[in-house]
């Protein structure tokens, strides 16, 4: 099936919901015969960026090196769907300038902080307000929300299927696919 190779690049705070988004936007596309590979937490922070933690400085290589391997995978023709936190506004705008013009789409996933603090799955954010994890993103390290996001999606009214539905759907109005 052809396909348009572009980044679908996931930003917003812990528990806003990138990866499930993510997850299901690209089990969408595989089941109907496109090319895609999800970059995330699990793949890449445990293997090519293990040496990197939360600081400032860490977080911006962590973004530059995902930036690299998004930019390789385009290029061989894949849709690429990355979901990192990514809170600072420059160094996305630095990957999005190893992309051609369309070829890097910011997806803004935007929950209020409240409610992913309410939704904490893993326990992070009651441990970052009891002091146990420093830098947290939302707490005591900043989160910069896109000003002119490709696609704003907010997950607290949706549910996740009806998100997914709206990425795959703007692709499509878009000839990404
Ligand atoms: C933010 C942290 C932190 C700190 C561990 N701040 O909700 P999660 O658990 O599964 O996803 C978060 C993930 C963030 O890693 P990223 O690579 O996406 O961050 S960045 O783009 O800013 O480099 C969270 C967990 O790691 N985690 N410590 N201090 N999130």
């Amino acid at each position: 099936k052809s396909q348009k190779p572009c980044v679908l690049w996931f930003t917003g705070l812990s528990g806003a919901g990138k990866s499930t988004l993510a997850n299901l936007v690209e089990q969408n596309l595989f089941a109907h015969g496109y090319h895609s590979f999800l970059l995330d937490g699990d793949n890449v922070r445990h293997g090519l960026n293990k040496d990197l933690g939360f600081s400032d400085a860490d977080r911006v290589e962590n973004i530059r090196r995902i930036g690299e391997v998004a930019k390789l995978m385009t290029d061989s023709g894949l849709i690429v769907l990355s979901a990192f936190i990514s809170p600072f506004e420059r160094d996305r705008a630095l990957v999005r300038d190893l992309f051609a013009d369309h070829e890097f789409l910011e997806v803004y996933v935007d929950a209020p902080l409240d409610v992913c603090e309410r939704r904490d799955p893993k326990g992070l954010y009651k441990r970052a307000r009891a002091g146990q994890i420093r830098d947290f993103t939302g707490i005591d390290s900043e989160y910069q929300p896109p000003s002119h996001p490709d696609i704003h999606i907010r997950t607290d009214n949706l549910s996740s299927t009806q998100c997914a539905e709206r990425v795959v759907q703007y692709l499509k109005l878009r000839g990404y696919l």
